[in-house]
């Protein structure tokens, strides 16, 4: 495998020139059932070689208008302890620029606050798209484990919408009801056409910087089997690409990073190809609703040598 991490193949762009910065973090220290998330921003971009340019949906070719950076991977370091290690992954993005769309991909959801805490150091929103309510306040011994992240995001002050949960454990569901910064969608009542709008009316709606962490086992584990502890039920390939319409259907988002966590590839690579394309889709719809469209024709897509 080549040691330079590209998306779609294209050259990358000097982190402070690009509009888009994927951070890709192979971090599996907690996994507990399905181990495999360490392999997956590697098998994400290596499956990105089958995406087109064009993105269908936008109706547009984002990477002729927007420069495109993969930063070296933050790699894991045994010799730093959890808190040490989260504390430098915090450290390291808070020092790249900001100017742009923040992508971390994972590796295991406990990244999440660490790149919260830098990309969003004032009170937000974090929309927490997963099966599980994530809020165990510490799990094996460690409050950096992927089954924790929730507790962490409201210990920075965060509000969080929850949306396809459907895994949580009693005491859980007594936090959640006590919480007011949290509002929790249930997957099932999602299902429902009312819940459904109001899920995306709120996600619409929403005031002040925003932070999207994607788990993927929100999805139906038939579409994406490779995620780490699957669970039936879950969000369908329309029902996401509804939910980002709505997100960047508001011109002033002020979003403030992305995640995408929890993959797991697998021999088929439909997972890592749905994470793939997720990806594409979140860029294209940022950078249209942000007039990129609008932009010269400078982007990634055009220094590739057969443009
Ligand atoms: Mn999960």
């Amino acid at each position: 495998m080549p040691d330079t991490l590209q998306f779609l193949e294209m050259p990358n762009a000097p982190a402070d020139k690009a509009d888009i910065l994927i951070l890709p973090i192979p971090l599996e220290r907690t996994v507990s059932f399905k181990p495999g998330t360490a392999d997956a921003p590697r098998a994400i971009l290596d499956t990105s070689v089958q995406l087109e340019f064009y993105e269908e949906d936008a109706g547009w070719s984002p990477f002729k208008h927007m420069l495109l950076s993969v930063l070296p991977e933050f790699a894991d370091d045994s010799a730093l302890t959890d808190t040490k290690l989260h504390k430098t992954l915090s450290e390291l993005v808070a020092r790249l620029p900001s100017d742009n769309l923040f992508i971390g991909l994972g590796g295991e959801h406990s990244v999440t606050p660490s790149l919260v805490q830098a990309r969003m150091p004032e009170p937000g929103t974090v929309v927490f798209l997963d099966a599980h309510a994530d809020m165990r306040s510490s799990y094996e011994g460690s409050r950096f484990n992927h089954a924790c992240p929730v507790n962490r995001l409201l210990d920075q002050g965060h509000k969080i919408i929850m949306g396809g949960i459907r895994s949580l454990f009693e005491s859980e569901v007594d936090r959640i009801e006590k919480e007011s910064r949290i509002n929790l969608f249930l997957d099932w009542d999602l299902r429902g056409k009312e819940q459904w709008e109001a899920f995306l009316q709120m996600v619409n709606s929403l005031d002040g910087p925003i932070y999207l962490s994607i788990d993927m086992d929100v999805f139906n584990p038939g579409i994406v089997p490779g995620v780490g502890t699957p669970q039936p039920g879950g969000f369908l390939w329309y029902q996401m690409i509804e939910l980002l319409e709505s997100l960047f259907s508001r011109k002033t988002i002020d979003l403030r990073g992305v995640d995408i966590v929890e993959l797991v590839p697998e021999p088929s690579r439909v997972s890592e190809m749905t994470a793939a394309k997720l990806l594409l889709k979140i860029i294209s719809f940022w950078g249209y609703a942000n007039g990129f469209n609008q932009e010269p024709q400078a982007g990634s897509q055009t220094l590739m040598e057969y443009e």
